[in-house]
């Protein structure tokens, strides 16, 4: 079969007032599940062409015409929740072209809403959860000139219902999938968020699924509950191969949790002591399970960044968004982590049940109240599916906006007792708060070593203006 997966346009319709952030943020690495689910089809002798439009700068247009090209016998989308809609038009212009081409939609959003499927004729199919096997099936199902309405973890319309297949169990034998088919996208032309860009070039891998912690605002619904790793010795291997096949140097990993806990950041401690990798990477760290000896070992073994999500500055809210951290053990790890030289980069968020003003300060005063290089601050933003969706009523009000306003950069949710332009002037402020400090202007100033640093500055600078300059609205 010929196949085609599609990263659908991050251009056309994007977020409304932040298109520095988009522009910067949404194609910094390639899409990791639409190359596994490629790795696959191929090993399956499939022909698969990926193209990830968000990063080539297509509209929903262009992908119809190079469609004609392509001649896919089968075309999968994947999506979040913010450009599901971009995937969706995508979906449509491409019937225009490819009349007979099945065309089928999965990701983040599809998992959670799959009752989006009703009355939108241009996707035949769905997949619920992790796409690799169902997409496999598929495939062969239309090969074999059979219907793939049952095959596991598919969703389909029949006469104004959903159909679904019976669920599929989550993949718990990662080691058996391939390595994501990052030969069939240009990665050398990622870029990583000014901030992020240590050497280059630079990539990303994901060495796990699934996550076992609790907080409310986490939408896990394509991974579920239960941490499922890649063995130490293939994440290894892998890195290994990303430095020999693509002279990649710095590595980000993009697991939900990197460091679930002692035992499982010892273990891939030592597989890399074993066999070293030699190069740098990152990955996002509990501030809880981290000490100062397994500090010391990933930071012997390449480590330049954690990236630690605490989100709030304030224990209640902590408690609330059940973290499961306290700001004290966030301190403590924050401080050694950047005693032992890793640059730590923070997450935020502010408009959390039951935030004020006073607790966002608090927040502004904890983040400055330590040696950080960067942070990151959202707005807080209740996806279907996760906890704190379902109580949301109790602690503020949902405004009346579309799923693209779903980018974690703009209101969707307000807390009782604060107004939207409250929680947008919250974010700039303390973006501005944050970074215009000369003790943070020379923490980057300092880690200049060759030009591709400087010119990281000149990137940096549309998108730090966009996110600090007061909202005026
Ligand atoms: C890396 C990452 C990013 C990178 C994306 C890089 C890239 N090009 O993919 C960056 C930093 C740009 C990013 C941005 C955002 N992200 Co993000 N991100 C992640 C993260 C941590 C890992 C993604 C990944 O590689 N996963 C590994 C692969 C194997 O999984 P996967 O992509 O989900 O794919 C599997 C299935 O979803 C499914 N599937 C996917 N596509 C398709 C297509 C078809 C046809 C089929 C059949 C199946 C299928 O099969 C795949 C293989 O099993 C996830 C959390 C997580 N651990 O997954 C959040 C996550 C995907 N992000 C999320 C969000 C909210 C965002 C942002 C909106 C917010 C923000 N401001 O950061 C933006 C939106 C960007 C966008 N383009 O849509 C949410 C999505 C929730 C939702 N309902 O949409 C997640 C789940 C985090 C969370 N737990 O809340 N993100």
């Amino acid at each position: 079969m010929n196949v085609w997966l599609i990263n659908p346009p991050t251009h056309s319709g994007s977020v409304r007032g932040i298109r520095a952030v988009t522009s910067n943020l949404f194609f910094n690495s390639p899409p990791l599940g639409i190359l596994y689910m490629a790795a696959v089809l191929e090993e399956d002798g499939h022909q698969v062409t990926v193209t990830d439009a968000s990063l080539e700068g297509h509209g929903p247009d262009d992908l119809a015409k190079m469609g004609r090209d392509i001649q896919p016998d089968l075309v999968g989308i994947g999506a979040t929740t913010t450009y599901f809609e971009n995937a969706s038009a995508t979906a449509k212009a491409l019937r225009r072209y490819l009349p007979d081409a099945r065309i089928g939609v999965g990701g983040p959003h599809l998992t959670g809403n799959t009752d989006v499927l009703l009355g939108r004729d241009e996707f035949d199919f769905g997949v619920i959860g992790e796409g690799e096997i169902a997409m496999k099936e598929i495939a062969g199902h239309l090969r074999r000139g059979e219907s793939y309405r049952d095959v596991h973890g598919v969703v389909t319309r029949s006469n104004g219902s959903l159909h679904f297949a019976p669920a599929r169990p989550l993949n718990t034998e990662l080691d058996e999938l391939p390595f994501p088919a990052r030969h069939l996208l240009p990665i050398h032309k990622y870029r990583p968020m000014p901030g992020d860009q240590h050497i280059l070039p630079k990539t990303s891998m994901i060495g796990s699924r699934g996550c076992p912690f609790k907080c409310t605002f986490c939408d896990k619904q394509t991974f579920g509950p239960q941490f499922r790793g890649h063995s130490p010795e293939r994440i290894v291997r892998e890195m290994h191969y990303l430095k020999n096949e693509f002279g990649v140097r710095d590595v980000a990993f993009v697991d939900s949790v990197f460091t679930p806990n002692r035992r499982r950041v010892s273990d891939m401690m030592d597989a890399m002591e074993a066999d070293p990798p030699g190069l740098t990477w990152s990955g996002s760290c509990r501030a809880n399970v981290l000490d100062r000896e397994l500090l010391t070992r990933m930071r012997k073994m390449g480590a330049w960044r954690v990236r630690i999500a605490i989100e709030s500055g304030d224990d209640e809210i902590l408690d609330r968004i059940r973290k499961g951290i306290k700001v004290e053990d966030f301190k403590r790890t924050a401080r050694i982590a950047a005693e032992l030289g890793f640059d730590v980069k923070v997450f935020f968020m502010v408009g959390h049940p039951g935030e004020t003003p006073e607790t966002i300060d608090k927040t502004i005063k904890l983040a400055k109240s330590l040696p950080l290089k960067d942070v990151t601050v959202q707005i807080n933003t209740p996806l279907k599916g996760t906890a704190q969706y379902e109580e949301v009523d109790k602690w503020g009000t949902m405004l009346d906006v579309d799923a693209a306003a779903h980018s974690f950069f703009e209101p969707v949710f307000v807390p009782n007792g604060m107004t939207a332009k409250m929680l947008v002037n919250a974010q700039r402020r303390f973006y501005r708060e944050f970074y215009l400090r000369p003790s943070v202007i020379w923490r980057h100033l300092r880690k200049i070593r060759c030009w591709a640093d400087i010119t990281k500055f000149f990137r940096a600078a549309p998108l730090l203006f966009t996110l600090i300059r007061p909202s005026g609205k």
